[in-house]
């Protein structure tokens, strides 16, 4: 396995390989069978486009074929941020096919993740588009050459606007002749491509993922989901992220044959209009995205349209409201799935035929049968069934360790290879998970993962700042907000200078405190040395004002 990452034991590779999990198929031979399969079908539609099976096929193979005469190759890591646009597949298969790794970055990240991810794995590439949603990437990746002297290659989607030191994909393409462009291609049990963790730490973890265990969980997805050649997939949500990835996803989407929709903004106009117009039956939103759609499609914007094709709306990423759960059948017409799961693996769905009941309430039960899941307390002693604690997991498709991160992963791993998801989780007599809280240093904002640590070590390196403690402030739409406390050195800057000092140290935007607040000390603990955690805490305690009706 790629160096830095931490294989399953011999003993747990050679039972998913006997159980029919892992199948020995690479994620490039994967689509290459399902372009025999489906060849004229539509495997993708966007950004004005509408590709076959067949045409993605090709696509990825000259792509491939073009990287490899720029040099990438066989265990080189690319960092790969773009938008949903159908390039992204392209790319992506084209990677994988060469057994080189994507490193998937949102399309919200800038400089400071940007620079952090090409410099930590050594990316041989950039691959961005050039410019979406009125940001300029190619700037961007010229600001992160500019601070990392890397990555070698900057790759663009769309137009270089004359950068003679950046390449266009079509002219990478083009580069490559007929491919086909990977030879052999790459073991299934090796990494794939490498993930974002939500994050925990200063600075966020790599999540890598290998052929074999990734398409297990792809192909029971497709399955538990009842897709097949007749689902239309709208992906609301970047699809760089797991749950529109995999769960079922794109990959889910090829997996049956059936054609994957891009949305370029999950807001209620675009996507409802994209429901009536390409006959989507199944999508994917985080709870304050289904909210939006709730409110436009129930006497809101957008209450005119016809919504009748729509059959499945998954739901996941942070816990959604059963108040606004009930109301997607009536509202929308259609079966709500609660999705609860984490790149690192475990993925838990609530299943069509479970009651109305169960599906409203609960976060779901495991993909399969051998997903070990534990629920234990803060000493790591399992709890008696339907108790409180925290969520253990390990099984046929998640990680037993971060890419390059032996002391994280002391933590974040137990001896016995389970991950510690930090989620505080209940089960119910029926086996379906009910996600209670969390024991993690992590805010969940609407979805999106935001590290404390992460926003403080920028904040504190403002000279004006002598110390932070960043904090989740309930919030009825976004589930919780951020709000950092900030004890200044001196006279300290303004709050308006401090935001504008994390935009300048290129943080992504979702990550900049909503609140921010000038406080003289922090509380006193009485204790000697605390943990941020514990300071968090205390400073929640003493100035997080309590939101009345907040979950
Ligand atoms: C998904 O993946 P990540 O890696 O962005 O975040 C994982 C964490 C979980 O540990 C949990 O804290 C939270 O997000 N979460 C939920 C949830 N789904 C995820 N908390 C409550 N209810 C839910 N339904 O978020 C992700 C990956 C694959 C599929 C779906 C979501």
């Amino acid at each position: 396995m790629l160096a830095g990452c931490t294989p399953w034991p011999a003993e747990f590779a050679d039972s998913y390989r006997r159980r029919g999990y892992w199948t020995g198929e690479t994620l490039g031979a994967f689509l290459r069978d399902r372009a025999h399969r489906f060849a004229e079908r539509t495997a993708v539609v966007g950004a004005g486009r509408r590709w076959s099976y067949a045409e993605l096929d090709t696509r990825a193979d000259r792509m491939a074929a073009g990287l490899a005469r720029l040099g990438i190759g066989a265990g080189d890591r690319v960092v790969v941020q773009l938008p949903n646009r159908p390039e992204v597949f392209e790319v992506a298969f084209a990677l994988m096919r060469l057994g080189a790794l994507p490193v998937y970055a949102l399309p919200a990240h800038r400089r400071a993740e940007i620079s952090y991810l090409c410099s930590f794995t050594e990316a041989a590439a950039l691959v961005v588009a050039d410019t979406d949603a009125g940001f300029d990437y190619r700037e961007l990746a010229e600001q992160v050459r500019a601070e990392t002297g890397g990555p070698e290659h900057i790759l663009v989607a769309g137009d270089t606007g004359g950068r003679a030191h950046m390449r266009t994909l079509e002219e990478v393409r083009e580069g490559g002749g007929a491919g086909p462009g990977a030879t052999a291609g790459p073991d299934p049990g090796e990494v794939a491509f490498l993930q974002l963790s939500g994050g925990t730490t200063g600075l966020p973890k790599l999540i890598p993922r290998t052929h074999d265990d990734y398409l297990y969980s792809v192909r029971a997805s497709a399955e538990i989901c009842a897709l097949d050649t007749g689902t239309v997939y709208l992906a609301a949500l970047p699809v760089v992220h797991n749950f529109p990835m995999s769960s079922p996803g794109f990959l889910g989407v090829f997996s049956a044959g059936g054609t994957v929709v891009l949305a370029p903004d999950p807001s209620p106009a675009t996507c409802l209009a994209a429901v009536e117009a390409e006959g989507v039956t199944h999508t994917a939103v985080v709870p304050p995205v289904a909210m939006l759609w709730l409110d436009a499609a129930d006497g809101g914007s957008q209450a005119h349209r016809d919504l009748t094709s729509l059959r499945v709306l998954q739901v996941g990423g942070a816990k959604f409201n059963a108040e606004a759960a009930r109301r997607v059948r009536p509202t929308l017409g259609c079966t709500l799935q609660q999705v609860f799961g984490m790149a690192e693996g475990l993925v838990n769905y609530t299943r069509y035929d479970d009651p109305e009941e169960v599906v409203v309430t609960t976060q779901g039960r495991p993909i399969s049968p051998d997903d070990e899941i534990r629920v234990v307390d803060s000493d790591g002693t399992e709890v008696a069934p339907g108790g409180l604690g925290e969520l253990q997991t390990r099984g046929p498709y998640t990680i037993r360790g971060y890419y390059r991160a032996p002391e994280h992963n002391a933590e974040a791993f137990t001896a016995d290879g389970f991950y510690r998801t930090g989620d505080l989780v209940r089960t119910t007599p029926t086996g379906h998970i009910v996600v209670e809280g969390r024991a993690k240093d992590q805010i969940n904002r609407g979805g999106e993962k935001i590290a404390p640590d992460e926003v403080e070590n920028h904040l504190l390196a403002h000279p004006g700042v002598h110390d932070a403690a960043v904090v989740a402030v309930p919030d009825r739409f976004l589930g919780e907000r951020t709000c950092a406390y900030v004890v200044p050195r001196g006279a300290g800057p303004a709050r308006s200078e401090l935001r504008a000092f994390l935009r300048e140290r290129g943080l992504a935007a979702y990550k900049i405190p909503d609140r921010l607040e000038l406080v003289d000390a922090f509380p006193a603990t009485g204790v000697g040395k605390i943990s941020r955690r514990e300071l968090r805490e205390a400073v929640r305690a003493a100035h997080a004002p309590a939101e009345p009706g907040a979950p």
